[in-house]
């Protein structure tokens, strides 16, 4: 009879869907993963992101289409965004704080664009890059409406964030496999 029940409780674990799934993740993630930070906004007539914003987008949809040299190529393209970063604007503690997730995002950038053909390891690297951008995002603000979405399986299960110009669920870590896999978490 036990073992009964005890397989009874293991087929409905299993049988927890993708959305429930994320629920759940979404609770656990809000509390642990957002530590508060001091948020320095910057006047939008001033310094901006945008243009690092707009390269990581298309980053990110190349990868929505399993498109691994279209991702390359906006991985360079990232770099030289990152290179033409006018950082007169930033006050001492701006800059640092800009400078620490950049020196980041480009580090991604560069091995996304070295490994065209190479899409998961891409992938990889596009986790760490949109919890970059994100902190970007929280940091300096954007002017778009934007939309932090999130995977319950990317990163081998342990759950991802990426960062969408559109409300539809497209999901760069799986693409064509599973586009439609994950969750608006919130609007940014
Ligand atoms: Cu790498």
């Amino acid at each position: 009879m036990k073992n009964i029940i005890l397989s009874a409780v293991i087929m409905v674990f299993v049988l927890v869907s993708c959305n429930q799934k994320n629920k759940q993740e979404e609770t656990v993630n809000s509390a642990t993963n957002e530590p508060e930070t001091t948020t320095v906004k910057v006047n939008s007539n001033s310094f901006s992101i945008k243009e690092i914003v707009t390269n990581y987008l298309s980053l990110k949809n190349a990868l929505t289409k399993d498109d691994s040299n279209g991702t390359a190529d906006a991985g360079k393209a990232m770099v030289e965004t990152l290179g033409k970063i006018d950082m007169k604007k930033l006050s001492g503690e701006q800059m640092k704080t800009y400078m620490d997730i950049a020196d980041d995002v480009k580090e991604h950038a560069e091995h996304i664009g070295d490994n065209a053909g190479n899409i998961a390891h891409q992938r990889e690297h596009f986790v760490l890059m949109s919890k970059d951008i994100n902190d970007l995002i929280k940091t300096f603000g954007t002017e778009q409406k934007l939309y932090q979405d999130f995977c319950p399986m990317a990163d081998e299960g342990k759950g991802a964030i990426w960062i969408s110009e559109v409300k539809d669920i497209k999901n760069p870590y799986f693409g064509s496999e599973m586009l439609t896999c994950g969750s608006v978490r919130k609007e940014l």
